[in-house]
């Protein structure tokens, strides 16, 4: 009988925004999920993205099964805004993909697919986005980690990251493409090539997880430099795209899961062995999101016009890191506070501990994660007083 099976804990972020939605304080804020707000603390459709839904209703498509590899023109049109329209790796047709569902739905085909063919683990950066471990673990892989963010000094540490993937045996390196969840702290071009160097040198295989393209700089070319360096230097490699944060498609789960393959046929068979992963997982993706992306993408003004607004929300939590920034100095905290402006992407690692976050929670309704993440795209013109200010009550000697 199932009588004796217990509470399980709820999910460490998901779980924040229900305890968000619980509280009736009126200054209440949610800096704990990262789903993007408007300065008015509200949820965000892009407009480019109402027109593309405009559009793909009025073609009155009937509402059949994808294959099992989803929509072919929606992974044509994300290849090539990840790998770039001009690239000859691409053009060759040694890169593939599948349709999945979102970011977290290609990494556990991914896990499931590296562990029929690839071996039995994976290393992920210390730390990485808290969903990683679980999906590869329930993938069957030994999840370990190499040194990637020096906790002392707020900055990437570039030399552990080199040592620790020098010294492992051949294994699946996964690699956070930009806007690195959560630290917000990335390679630079000249570390990437060291990392391709040592990668390359050590005989791992690269996975990148890109959920940020476009919204860590604002320019969706510059995001994904680090695939395409990658594919320059002749990896035999794999990514996996997701279109929540970028196109703001959170809840449509729209995601691509590619690899570069040694040649065409060696691309298209691992394509067919990723296929039969997913055929018992969820036989074939959702279309609806991904005919928007697609609509968006093949279109060169809509294209342009999400590129536009996929920067104003960037600029918008740019601004936000300074305000967040200027206004705790403004208060007086004494506290290096300059990884705030320098981090990328939608987070702030903010140094906080447990214990600061949890006083922030209950003595100031300020909902983020125990690891001091905070999200950037949850602070406001209107609440950044009362962030700033009960940061600053926490941090005090
Ligand atoms: N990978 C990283 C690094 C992320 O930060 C996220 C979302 O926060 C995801 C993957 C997956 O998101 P989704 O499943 O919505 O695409
Ligand atoms: O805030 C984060 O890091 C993510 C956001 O299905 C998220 O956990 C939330 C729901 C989901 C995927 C990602």
């Amino acid at each position: 009988s199932l009588g004796s099976v217990p509470a399980g804990p709820p999910d460490a972020i998901i779980g924040l925004t229900d305890a968000y939605n619980s509280s009736t304080a009126p200054h209440k804020v949610n800096v704990g999920v990262g789903a993007y707000r408007d300065d008015s603390g509200k949820p965000y459709v892009l407009p480019v993205v109402k027109v593309a839904e405009a559009r793909v209703i009025e073609k009155g498509l009937n509402k059949e099964y994808a294959g099992i590899a989803g929509i072919a023109g929606f992974v044509d049109r994300s290849l090539e805004f990840a790998y770039g329209k001009n690239s000859d790796t691409l053009k060759s047709g040694r890169v593939k993909g599948v349709q999945t569902l979102s970011g977290t739905g290609g990494l556990r085909i991914w896990g499931e697919f590296w562990k029929k063919f690839g071996g039995d683990g994976i290393l992920l950066p210390d730390p990485s986005w808290g969903n990683h471990t679980p999906i590869f673990k329930n993938s069957g892989l030994n999840v370990e980690t190499y040194r990637y963010f020096d906790y002392e000094n707020s900055k990437l540490n570039i030399d552990g990251m080199l040592e620790d993937l020098s010294k492992a045996s051949p294994t699946c390196v996964l690699l956070h493409a930009c806007a690195h969840n959560p630290t917000g702290c990335d390679p630079d071009m000249g570390q990437w090539k060291a990392v391709s160097d040592v990668i390359k040198e050590a005989g791992h295989y690269t996975f990148f997880d890109c959920a940020y393209q476009g919204f860590a700089s604002g320019d969706a070319e510059k995001d994904a430099a680090s695939i395409r360096m990658f594919v320059e230097e002749g990896h035999d490699m794999a990514l996996v795209q997701s279109y929540s944060k970028n196109f703001g498609l959170y809840g449509e789960r729209v995601g691509c899961l590619s690899v570069v393959g040694s040649d065409a046929d060696n691309a298209a068979n691992i394509v067919s062995q990723l296929k039969i992963c997913i055929r018992p997982n969820y036989s074939n993706p959702p279309v609806h999101g991904a005919r928007i992306v697609e609509e968006v993408l093949s279109d060169a003004a809509l294209e342009q016009d999400f590129r536009d607004q996929c920067k104003e929300m960037s600029e918008r939590i740019i601004l936000m890191r300074s305000l967040l920034r200027s206004t705790l100095e403004g208060l007086g905290s004494e506290k290096d506070w300059s990884h705030i402006t320098s981090q990328i992407g939608m987070f702030c690692y903010s140094g906080l501990n447990p214990e600061q976050v949890d006083r922030l929670r209950e003595e100031f309704d300020i909902f983020c994660t125990r690891d001091g993440r905070i999200s950037m795209a949850g602070v406001t013109q209107g609440n950044v007083e009362h962030i700033s200010s009960s940061i600053h009550e926490v941090t005090k000697k």
